[in-house]
């Protein structure tokens, strides 16, 4: 029997609305999110991340607030450059919903895969690959991560165990089944983790992969990145029963609900959901609960929604919350935080300057490693 644990509800009766739906759920769908509460939530929040972070080791908390704020300043500065022409093509960032790619993969092993969606700057730096690699890939440099020839939505690196990086909507999800199917073939004990958006879930590859994961007793972690916003429809408008983590009891998984605002939160979910892809090779539906602050992708005008709801979420901003935690704590203090900034700092501008001073790709490369 499937366990589920939603922070929603999710019907047993066809929506034929989007207006019934919203009644289902809260704000733009469910597990309801009452903005005014925020504050409230907050300082809940800090308690649970203060008692996580009492048993957690002093390096892996400084490990995991350096990339936290590596990823914020790394994509702060991909806007910028961005506007200035010296990326082109799609840019799609990830500022808000760090505490995801965080709290799940500080916490891999060198037999565990990354696979993901088009959002994937953040991730492939957790993963490994250096700064100076993403950057100089979005600025379409020799030096780049794929060469120069894939851009922002295409981070691959065999090496780091980081399979991308894909455009297509869900189009992960079933190689990232495939890529649990050979861990578990040749037993190396090794979990997948694969990130997809709320609105991949609407596709058919999410049902048909889930359904092979479970049958098959796969080491998968599928997790829903739910920001709330496909391109610019929000989740409401799209999607019958919006309690993702729902979902899972169709398939015979287990599926969990997490406020991805919450790296500590996020942590423990997944740390169980990596022992259940360990021990019991089984699979794992995630709902991780975020919200992107910038627009879809860099050429967003965000007509969609307002400013006062893209404020009330950066109250509870997951980078904010663990500072004021660790501080708390009294873990770190402010020279701690600020020899973290400097690092990060510095670590952007080296990608930068690398960036800058990398070489176009060779007109020689133009037809290698393209398929079509
Ligand atoms: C199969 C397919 N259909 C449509 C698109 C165009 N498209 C790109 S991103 C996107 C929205 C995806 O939203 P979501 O899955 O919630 O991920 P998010 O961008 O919010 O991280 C769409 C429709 C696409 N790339 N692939
Ligand atoms: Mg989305």
């Amino acid at each position: 029997m499937a366990k589920t644990s939603t922070g929603g509800k999710a019907s047993s009766r066809p929506k034929s609305s989007a207006s019934n739906n919203k009644k289902a759920g809260g704000e733009n769908g469910s597990p309801s999110f009452d903005p005014a509460k925020a504050q409230e939530e907050y300082k809940k929040r800090k308690q649970s991340q203060l008692e996580a972070i009492k048993g957690t080791d002093k390096d892996v908390l400084s490990e995991m607030l350096y990339e936290m704020v590596l990823g914020r300043e790394f994509e702060q500065k991909c806007a910028e450059v961005y506007r200035i022409g010296k990326i082109g093509g799609f840019c799609h960032l990830y500022i808000g919903q760090e505490a995801i790619a965080i709290g799940v993969q500080t916490q891999l092993e060198d037999r565990d895969f990354v696979i993901g969606s088009y959002r994937d700057h953040v991730q492939a730096m957790v993963q490994g690959i250096s700064a100076e690699a993403v950057m100089a890939e979005l600025y379409g440099k020799a030096g780049g991560n794929v060469g120069g020839k894939g851009g922002s939505m295409h981070m691959f690196s065999e090496e780091h165990n980081f399979f991308g990086g894909h455009g297509i909507v869900g189009g992960q999800i079933g190689v990232a089944t495939g890529l649990a199917f050979a861990q578990k073939y040749k037993e190396t004990g090794g979990v997948t983790v694969c990130y997809f958006g709320e609105a991949a879930v609407n596709q058919g590859i999410f049902h048909e992969s889930l359904n092979m994961a479970a049958l098959w007793g796969l080491p998968c972690i599928y997790i829903c990145e739910n920001n709330k916003y496909g391109m610019g429809t929000s989740q409401e408008r799209a999607m019958s029963i919006s309690s993702i983590s729902s979902k899972a009891e169709g398939y015979g998984m287990h599926g969990e609900f997490v406020d991805g605002m919450d790296v500590m939160n996020v942590r423990e979910v997944v740390g169980r959901a990596i022992k259940r892809g360990r021990e019991e090779s089984a699979p794992t539906l995630l709902e991780v609960r975020a919200y992107r602050y910038m627009g879809h992708s860099m050429s967003d005008p965000g007509k969609y929604r307002s400013t006062e709801e893209i404020k009330k979420y950066q109250e509870r901003d997951p980078i904010r919350l663990f500072k004021d935690s660790l501080k708390e704590a009294k873990i770190f203090d402010d020279k701690d935080f600020e020899d973290i900034e400097k690092r990060a700092n510095t670590k952007v501008g080296e990608a930068i300057e690398f960036a800058e001073n990398s070489p176009l790709p060779d007109e020689s490369e133009l037809l290698t490693d393209v398929y079509a």
